[in-house]
């Protein structure tokens, strides 16, 4: 069970913030709407919401899932591999600082950015991929393996983050995007397939039972309902054009 979220409102200095999609600047009023309803959302699972001010410096800040990884046990502030985003760290340090009287550090070589980072219970998968490297998901694995929490690496491509192609729903149920269907390190799991024109949705996010699904993608939906779980959507448009998934708006312990 989740019990607090942390988010940081978008700044209008997002319209420069990274991206590959080729889908257009978002829209600055809409992405605030949009983000309040997030917000919402988060309020409808049970959860209290803290959030955070803009930070114009920093377009993409408002993805504050990349730069902390909060366990049940520690805190763990990133290093992201985004040259324009490692600033960012120690203004979410603030905030983080208020829940976690134990916060780690990634060093420089390593690099890691929390969005490669998928929890299952005391399990923590990290995916290797252009922001986050093997050193920094090794000084991840240690940092667990001292408070009794383990992590191992996953090799991937062709992805921004890991969950970006990847959601674990609780209940042994996994959406598998692409090349993650049949990725060995998960088949153990109940995967349920996201196909090629619903990408984007398989980044949802289970919260207290409910799943957060991205609004516009209705044949995942419709799986997700039939496994049994309440759902909520919500709209991402202008988040999705800055190649921001559900996850990456908050960070939920
Ligand atoms: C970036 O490229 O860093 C942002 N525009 C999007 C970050 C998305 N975060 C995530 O998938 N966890």
């Amino acid at each position: 069970m989740f019990t607090h979220a942390i988010v940081r409102k978008p700044s209008e200095s997002m319209l420069s913030g990274l991206t590959e999609a080729n889908l257009g600047k978002p829209n600055y009023k809409l992405a605030c709407k949009q983000h309040q309803d997030y917000i919402a959302a988060l309020h409808e699972c049970g959860i209290k919401v803290t959030e955070l001010e803009t930070l114009e410096q920093y377009p993409d800040a408002c993805f504050v899932e990349d730069v902390a990884l909060l366990t049940p046990k520690c805190a763990i502030l990133t290093h992201p591999g985004a040259s324009t985003r490692k600033g960012e760290v120690i203004y979410i340090e603030q905030a983080v600082r208020d829940f976690f009287s134990n916060a780690e550090k990634i060093e420089a070589p390593g690099t890691l950015e929390a969005g490669d980072i998928m929890m299952v219970g005391n399990h923590y998968y990290i995916g290797l991929s252009k922001r986050t490297n093997a050193q920094g998901a090794k000084q991840l694995i240690n940092i667990l393996e001292r408070y009794g929490l383990s992590g191992s690496i996953v090799e991937m491509s062709g992805l921004l983050h890991l969950k970006t192609g990847l959601s674990y729903l609780e209940n042994n149920n996994l959406l598998t995007f692409g090349d993650m269907h049949l990725h060995p390190d998960f088949r153990q799991f109940n995967r349920i397939k996201v196909e090629n024109e619903e990408a984007y949705a398989a980044n949802s996010v289970w919260i207290n039972g409910t799943v957060l699904v991205p609004k516009g993608f209705p044949k995942i939906l419709k799986a997700i309902k039939n496994l049994g779980y309440k759902t909520r959507e919500v709209d991402m448009s202008e988040f999705q054009k800055l190649d921001g998934g559900l996850s990456c708006l908050s960070l939920r312990f």
